[in-house]
């Protein structure tokens, strides 16, 4: 079977200090934060900007601060957001694809976040879709229902994204797909051939979607951003713990974990070393 990628959801957009008292921040903390998680066995950062206060931020210069620190500390793939908080605009979301990242996610539909609405009108996923064509960065699909899959192949047919496609199946927030093994393989049947896909569960459907993903061939995703607990009523002490969990999983299924350079080979992008 394919090697493991584990991508690191570091900070996101909703989670606070007060959740979660070790919730990196600053871009130095992100950075620390990536070390750890790439020491722990992630491949891939998925990244958040916040301002010093906490509140989530899509600065390309916060970002691009970030982008550096992290390059300077490990060579995980950074993987910024275009989807940011549900409040930021879409110019304000789109200006992470500007420092060219190897990887950036794009939400393919608009879905019920919570008690908020996750806006993604097609005007925006084209033109993220075309930036991220332009230069070169390769889209992670956030799916967070069904119909969202069949929008990403519709990018394909427009010519605004090239095959194979990456996909991450956000099951478990609430107001979207829940966080069932039964809509995880319902997803993975509508993905093209040659697709790779992740699978992020969200709070207490993360461990047991990580198991069913290592098993299926998938790869997963977790940290701070999806998942603030160790288990029930444990908070864990940093996304690497995390990862280290999902490490050992994987070891117990018989899956190899990827390294930076074995995830770009598998999801198609150029090696760095
Ligand atoms: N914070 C959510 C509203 C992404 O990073 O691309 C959107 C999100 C998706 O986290
Ligand atoms: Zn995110």
């Amino acid at each position: 079977m394919t090697k493991l990628i584990i991508t690191a959801a570091l900070t996101g957009a909703e989670v606070t200090r007060e959740q979660q008292p070790n919730l990196p921040i600053t871009p130095e903390e992100i950075a620390q934060a990536a070390l750890e998680a790439y020491e722990a066995g992630a491949a891939v950062v998925h990244v958040h900007a916040r301002l010093a206060d906490g509140t989530p931020t899509q600065d390309r210069e916060v970002y691009r601060e970030i982008q550096r620190l992290v390059a300077e500390a490990c060579p995980v793939i950074f993987q910024p957001s275009t989807g940011g908080a549900v409040w930021h605009s879409a110019q304000e979301r789109l200006q992470p694809l500007e420092l060219n990242p190897e990887m950036a996610t794009l939400t393919t539909g608009t879905c019920n976040f919570g008690s908020d609405i996750f806006a993604n009108p097609q005007g925006f996923v084209e033109e993220a879709a075309r930036m991220m064509q332009e230069r070169g960065i390769k889209p992670e699909f956030e799916v967070f229902e069904a119909g969202m899959i069949d929008n990403a192949l519709r990018l394909v047919k427009q010519g605004l994204v090239e095959e194979p496609l990456h996909f991450n199946f956000v099951l478990g927030v609430p107001g979207a797909m829940a966080g069932t093994v039964r809509n995880l393989v319902f997803l993975v049947d509508a993905l093209p051939p040659g697709a790779t896909w992740t699978v992020s569960g969200i709070g207490r459907f993360e461990t047991p979607l990580a198991a069913v993903a290592i098993a299926m061939g998938g790869h997963v995703r977790v940290g701070f951003e999806d998942n603030i607990y160790y288990r029930k009523g444990e908070l864990a002490t940093s996304t690497g713990q995390l990862v280290a969990r999902v490490v050992r999983l994987a070891r117990e299924l018989g899956r190899e974990v990827a390294s930076p350079d074995e995830a770009r080979q598998i999801l198609g992008l150029p090696l760095k070393t």
